[in-house]
């Protein structure tokens, strides 16, 4: 049985899916933000970085959102959640790297502008930045993507997971994700998959309440 650590609406969103997409067991650690639990020795013992999520199977500890879904994806390979055919997974790895190591990075600086500037001017012009990078990085994900139904192609992926955990996270900026239409397919369609409402209602989160209604 895996445990999860996680916290509503965080970066464990992709795991917890993964693991209901899979069917797999788990039990959910849930860790109290606002008390910093994940920053006391017992979580990073697990987690030297304190930072969520974390995935436990058995005695081996892994962290890294992308990493950890990767993991599932390779343990449980009949769910069918990373392209077989080589070039397509190379695919696929360049854009779930491109979002967990540049997309995401600009989200952690939007969110979190505290974590690098403590003056108020500094952390203005850090979000600021960050969400005009996003916009550069969207319409990249968007063009990369095309037409396709998926973020590789034909087949639903733990990118397409990723992608939409990102655009529920996009619901605050002043141009969310779903504003790039290849985007906006693929978060419609996953957003709406029976795991990916698991997850949310078990992580007690809506989806985004200003996604377009039309
Ligand atoms: N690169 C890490 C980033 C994880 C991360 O920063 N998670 C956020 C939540 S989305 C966190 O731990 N926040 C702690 C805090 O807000 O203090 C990963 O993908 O696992």
């Amino acid at each position: 049985m895996y445990k999860l650590y996680w916290a509503p609406g965080t970066a464990a969103m992709a795991p917890q899916a993964v693991l209901e997409e899979i069917g797999a067991a788990y039990e959910p650690v849930r860790l109290d933000i606002a008390a910093r639990q994940h920053e006391q020795p017992e979580y990073k013992a697990l987690n030297p970085n304190g930072r969520i999520p974390t995935l436990v199977d058995g005695d081996f500890v892994i962290f890294e959102t992308a990493a950890i879904c990767l993991y599932l994806c390779e343990k449980h390979p009949q769910a069918k959640l990373a392209p077989a055919d080589l070039q397509t997974r190379g695919r696929f790895y360049q854009w779930l790297t491109y979002m967990t190591n540049t997309v995401q990075v600009g989200f952690l600086d939007w969110f979190h502008p505290d974590w690098t500037f403590s003056d108020r001017d500094g952390q203005a012009a850090l979000k600021a930045q960050a969400e005009e990078t996003l916009y550069r990085n969207f319409q990249v994900l968007n063009d990369g993507v095309g037409d396709r139904p998926f973020v590789t192609g034909e087949q639903f992926t733990v990118c397409d997971i990723f992608l939409t955990m990102m655009a529920r996270w996009s619901r605050f900026l002043h141009r969310p994700m779903w504003q790039w239409p290849n985007l906006r397919r693929i978060a419609a369609a996953t957003h709406m998959r029976p795991a990916f409402q698991r997850m949310m209602h078990k992580q007690g989160i809506a989806w985004a309440e200003n996604w377009p209604r039309d």
